[in-house]
């Protein structure tokens, strides 16, 4: 397989909504996005980095300096590349990993679609229907807060995952179980509390919670063991996984007991497979993790949510939650229980409406290879 150019792309997107985690609130998206042109194919990838440096420290800024830079020239032009080969070609590169994730990504597209096969089958995907959670904001109001609860179980999603921070946690959980007791619910803390909150997080066990989501610092797994020991509530790592060794890491400590994976924290497939495997091999169940992605990165979760390990609803959930028109068609879409079909078409299984692209693209950077250059 051949790459002759690289087309990274800036476009603009307001969400239909805003999104208030623990770390702020999003209201408009800039997204990066990557062509990899080869073979007479188009594999898109998208970059999951945010705007600000606050879930990770990765922005689309530092994302797109270190792909123009460092990243498409290293795979562009070269005639051994594979999908699975192109975490060993950015080797050399620190870090960087939502970076690494969407150049990576957009080549197993193009591999996929050269082959012939659906992205789910690259990646040895064996579903296929995949289970939808969803990931609520914190509300501005509680009323608000049950509305939205509401409106998304009606919708037939199977998991309700509530973001939470202090002063938005035991009470806004008391009225949500008081109103539902049966829910499969979870929470999502984006590092929020701190070791003096311990017997405050303890005492969330009596909401009988599926997990409890990042509670301590993102970069830490000690402290988290420590705190998985006083609680019975299951903990979740999301931001402390960067890849496989860290799942290990997390395994053996008893860190957590469920792994949230996203492709761009542990920097593509490759990786995101590697730590599947690991978690599998030792019982611990894992779901993917959602980045208020456009279709594109949407269409990936899909496809690495069908393999076997994925175990749990994930927060991948219909176009339509976040914007009003999404750049692939179709548009994702969840039946009324809560379940989404893994395409079986050759690559993503969406196409992507270029021209709705060209419109939103704010800026773009081609990189080709040296023997198209004139
Ligand atoms: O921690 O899972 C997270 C969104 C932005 C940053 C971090 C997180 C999230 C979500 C959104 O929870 C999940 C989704 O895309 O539906
Ligand atoms: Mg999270």
């Amino acid at each position: 397989m051949n790459i002759d150019a690289i087309v990274m792309r800036e476009i603009n997107l307001p969400l239909v909504a805003p999104f208030q985690t623990s770390f702020g609130t999003t209201t408009d998206r800039r997204i990066l996005l990557i062509e990899v042109r080869g073979e007479g194919y188009s594999g898109w990838g998208e970059c999951v980095a945010g705007e600000h440096p606050y879930f990770s420290e990765e922005t689309i800024d530092t994302a797109w300096t270190i792909i123009a830079s460092e990243l498409a020239p290293a795979i562009v032009d070269n005639e051994l590349l594979q999908s699975g080969n192109v975490p060993k070609l950015f080797k050399l590169v620190r870090g960087n990993r939502m970076a690494k994730a969407a150049v990576e990504n957009a080549v197993w597209d193009l591999e996929a679609q050269i082959k012939g096969l659906s992205l789910s089958a690259m990646l040895g995907g064996t579903r296929d229907t995949i289970a939808c959670g969803v990931s609520i904001g914190i509300q501005p109001t509680m009323d608000q807060q049950l509305a939205k609860i509401e409106k998304e179980i009606a919708a037939g999603y199977q998991r309700i995952k509530l973001k939470c921070k202090p002063g938005w946690d035991r009470k806004m959980l008391e009225a949500v179980r008081h109103r539902w007791p049966e829910i499969l619910l979870s929470v999502d803390a984006n590092s929020a509390y701190r070791l003096n909150d311990q017997a405050h997080l303890v005492s969330f066990d009596e909401f009988r919670l599926l997990m409890i989501e990042q509670p301590l610092w993102a970069d830490d797994f000690y402290f988290h063991a420590m705190l998985q020991k006083q609680m019975e509530t299951a903990i979740c790592l999301d931001e402390s996984i960067r890849n496989r060794r860290d799942a290990l890491a997390a395994i053996e400590m008893e860190s957590c007991r469920i792994i949230n994976i996203k492709c761009g924290r542990v920097g593509g497939f490759s990786e995101a497979i590697a730590v599947h495997n690991a978690a599998a091999e030792r019982g611990i169940p894992v779901w993917c993790g959602g980045m208020l992605e456009t279709g594109i990165g949407r269409a990936h979760n899909i496809a690495l949510s069908s393999l076997e390990n994925f175990r749990l609803p994930g927060d991948v959930s219909a176009s339509s939650r976040y914007w009003a028109d999404d750049i692939i068609e179709p548009a994702v879409t969840v039946s009324d229980d809560g379940l989404i079909d893994v395409p079986t078409t050759p690559g993503r299984g969406f196409e992507v409406r270029t021209d709705l692209v060209e419109r939103l693209t704010v800026r773009s950077q081609h990189i080709r290879a040296r023997s198209m250059v004139a």
